[in-house]
């Protein structure tokens, strides 16, 4: 794992706690029935967030992530009890308790919405890096998606239109190798997704999405490019998910001892290992933890003495 500083490393750590224990409360609130709906957790892949964001400056740029969406959001610093209120249909939720997992927005968050149709958040995000070419923000706009994605016909197109209108555009695959319940490597030839950056006449790179400074630092590079105006480019994070695509996936499609080696390469342990290793006292991450866990109870516990939104408010807010 990448270290530069403790520091850094425990900062990233603590986000990725705060976007795990937000999942393990999601899934504990969906198995009490208070949680209905789509939800897709992202256990796993918190990595790929944390180090992403931290690379950001969130007062310009814009996410534009999938239905996966729950750990972008944290990550953006939207409080987890806004995130918890909006499952639960809370009225307090960050869209009013209207959009639930798959669809919510914190566009103050620089966080510009979730979208549950694959691939179709990187059209967008050009249409946001367009509008920088003219508003002089400086914005540049990551678009976050699977690699099934990568197949998507829209995704092409968005890839194709950055490069040519050399858009300050981040492509960033969550590679976490299945597509649903599909393995990525029986769905493509060539499953080094990042090479076909070079198709579009952009830069790609692969990256370790397990370890958050690393993910850091290969956003980072291509954020400064894509805001001096050189153009977009495609990351390939390399990441698992640990829990099932969703809730209820009884994953009987993994072969035999790939949730085990995932379990040993997710990026908390592994990032709580590697602090030990440059000798960060037990106790230290111990407090950590804890803090974010006590942060998600009493998160949980106002969210759900919140009011449910009131279904005659349904039709505000809709334009048709
Ligand atoms: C346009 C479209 N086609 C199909 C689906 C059904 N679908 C939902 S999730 C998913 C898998 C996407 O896989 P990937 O892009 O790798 O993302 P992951 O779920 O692994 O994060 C599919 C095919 C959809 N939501 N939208």
């Amino acid at each position: 794992m990448t270290t530069r500083s403790t520091k850094e490393l425990v900062d990233h750590l603590r986000v990725m706690y705060r976007i795990r224990f937000t999942e393990e409360t999601i899934a504990a609130l969906r198995a009490a029935g208070d949680v209905v709906g789509s939800v897709h957790l992202c256990n796993g892949q918190e990595a790929v967030y944390t180090g992403a964001v931290a690379a950001l400056d969130l007062a310009v740029d814009a996410v534009f992530p999938t239905y996966r969406g729950h750990g972008w959001a944290i990550a953006c610093g939207v409080p987890p009890r806004a995130v918890l209120a909006e499952l639960l249909g809370r009225a307090g939720g960050i869209n009013g308790g209207r959009g639930g997992s798959a669809y919510f927005t914190a566009p103050d968050h620089g966080m510009f919405g979730e979208n549950s149709i694959v691939g179709a958040g990187a059209p967008i995000a050009c249409g946001a890096a367009l509008s920088a070419t003219f508003d002089g923000s400086g914005r540049v706009a990551l678009a976050a998606f699977g690699e099934g994605a990568m197949n998507q016909g829209a995704v092409h197109e968005a890839m194709n239109f950055a490069a040519a209108r050399s858009l300050p555009v981040i492509f960033l695959v969550e590679n976490n190798a299945y597509s649903e319940l599909t393995p990525t490597d029986t769905m493509v030839r060539n499953d080094q997704l990042f090479r076909r950056a070079a198709g579009y006449g952009m830069p790609g790179a692969r990256v370790d999405g397990n370890d958050p400074v690393a993910v850091a630092d290969a956003v980072g590079k291509v954020l400064e490019r894509a805001r001096a105006g050189r153009g977009p480019a495609l990351l390939e994070a390399m990441t698992q998910r640990i829990v099932g695509h969703y809730i209820g996936d009884a994953q009987h499609y993994r072969p035999a001892g790939e949730l085990d080696a995932a379990l040993e390469a997710e990026p908390i342990g592994r990032a709580e290992r590697a602090l030990r290793a440059t000798g960060v006292a037990a106790a230290e991450l111990d407090a950590v933890r804890a803090a974010v866990r006590t942060e998600l109870e009493v998160a949980a516990a106002e969210a759900l003495a919140e009011p449910l939104a009131d279904p005659t408010t349904v039709l505000e807010h809709l334009h048709a």
